[in-house]
């Protein structure tokens, strides 16, 4: 098990596929000071993610590992985990990223690896969640931070935030709507986790020594 020591800033790798709008709010909240960590490499699997060019701007080390020139998962997956791995980071933060683990992957970084999904899980697992949540004609929609594990947005969940539905909503407003909250609770997540507050144990989330329901923690802004 991966121990995070006492003395040193937390280490983050950060992983995107696109606009890196949530790469984005965790930079800014580091650089407030809101979180004592540090974020050591950002990968994109996309050659042309808008949020490579936040990371530069922020002078951050970040690299493209495109899936594309890989013949399979487990041959990417391994190629990540070396990238992740030699910065020795305590969380592994998925960003917008689109590209699916092999079960390998999950299990090395069980317990240090988060990820934000836009949708109230269990809710619309997979991808174009706000297309699907207009469909069905849900009143509520949201997203969800989870720890990841092999089954694909199955992991235990830390945090939720909620957004009302409008009869209006198109995709695109919806999901909108929803980056603001993932704006807000992912940092909160990723601040608990670097403090300690937040762990993993035995399959179950602990905050502050104390199981949280299955849903996680709702959030009301
Ligand atoms: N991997 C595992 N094993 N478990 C999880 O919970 C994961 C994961 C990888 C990514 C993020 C997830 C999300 O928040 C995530 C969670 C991509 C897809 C997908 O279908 C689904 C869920 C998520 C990310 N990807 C397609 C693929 O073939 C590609 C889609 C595309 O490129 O547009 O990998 O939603
Ligand atoms: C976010 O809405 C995130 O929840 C979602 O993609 C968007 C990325 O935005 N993630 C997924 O759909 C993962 N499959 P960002 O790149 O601006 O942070």
């Amino acid at each position: 098990m991966h121990e995070q020591s006492l003395h040193q800033v937390p280490r983050l790798v950060v992983l995107i596929s696109g606009g890196g709008s949530n790469l984005q709010a965790l930079i800014d909240a580091i650089s407030m000071g809101s979180i004592d960590a540090t974020i050591e490499l950002v990968i994109s699997n996309k050659v042309d993610a808008l949020g490579l060019a936040r990371a530069h701007k922020a002078g951050i080390e970040n690299r493209v590992i495109n899936h594309l020139e890989f013949g399979s998962r487990e041959a990417f997956d391994k190629e990540l985990t070396h990238a992740i791995d030699d910065k020795q980071p305590d969380l592994v933060v998925l960003a917008g990223f689109m590209r699916i683990f092999t079960p390998q992957f999950t299990h090395h970084y069980h317990g240090r690896m988060l990820n934000i999904h836009p949708s109230l899980l269990p809710q619309f697992k997979g991808i174009n969640t706000h297309e699907r949540a207009i469909e069905a004609e849900v009143a509520e929609h949201g997203a969800s931070v989870h720890f990841v594990s092999s089954e694909l947005d199955g992991g235990p969940m830390v945090l939720q935030a909620s957004v009302s539905v409008l009869s209006l909503d198109s995709p695109k407003v919806l999901a909108a709507r929803v980056l603001v909250q993932e704006h807000l609770i992912y940092p909160i997540a990723i601040k608990w986790f670097c403090e300690g507050r937040l762990k993993l144990q035995n399959n179950a989330v602990l905050m502050d020594g104390q199981l949280l329901p299955e849903q996680g923690i709702q959030f009301q802004s």
